[in-house]
């Protein structure tokens, strides 16, 4: 049987610690769909088409992933591409009761859909989107954190906005 996961997110932008959880898990399932959904608790500062774009740009050599985008709950997009599994990352403790949150509730929405964690690489533990972004809106350097095109996008962002 095929294994395919879902790997969904805000990817608001993408970071390396992003990069990490989807490369480490095309070792573990035959295909990843990489998935930018709406988080109702966040206000984003890329448009979907923005996220999809720079996606597709840092796994474009990734050849077992695809990024898609889905106006609506997870578990109909999971179950609508026949997928086993959800893909999450885990940075620290403060991550894990938002996660078997999100993830009870998707397993009481579907039992067949396993959700697995995955642990954080240490160098990226502390690295979220939202950090990115406080970092980059005051023209501090991010190139540890993202890759250069996102890094070029966070400029154009920015660019003519005040310290
Ligand atoms: N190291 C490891 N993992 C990381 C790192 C890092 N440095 N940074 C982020 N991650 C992981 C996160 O833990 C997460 O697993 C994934 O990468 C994506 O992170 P974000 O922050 O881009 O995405 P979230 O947490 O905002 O995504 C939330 C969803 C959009 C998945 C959620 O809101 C959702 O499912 N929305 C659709 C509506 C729905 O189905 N709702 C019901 C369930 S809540």
């Amino acid at each position: 049987m095929t294994s395919i996961a879902v790997c969904p997110g805000s990817f608001d932008p993408v970071t390396y610690g992003h990069l990490d959880i989807i490369k480490r898990g095309t070792r573990v399932f035959d295909h990843i769909n990489i998935v930018v959904l709406n988080n109702q608790g966040k206000n984003p500062l890329f448009s979907v088409e923005e996220r999809v774009e720079l996606l597709n740009e840092v796994t474009k050599d990734i050849n077992n992933v695809k990024v898609d985008t889905y106006n609506g709950l997870l578990i109909d997009y999971a179950k609508s591409i026949n997928a086993n599994a959800i893909l999450r990352g885990l940075r620290a403790v403060s991550d894990f009761e938002y996660e078997m949150k999100i993830a009870s509730i998707n397993r009481k929405l579907d039992e067949e859909i396993e959700t697995f964690f995955m642990m954080t690489n240490n160098q990226y533990s502390f690295l979220s989107s939202s950090i990115v972004k406080e970092i980059a809106k005051y023209h501090a350097p991010v190139s540890d954190l993202v890759p250069e095109i996102v890094q070029e996008a966070l400029r154009k962002k920015y660019s003519g906005s005040p310290l």
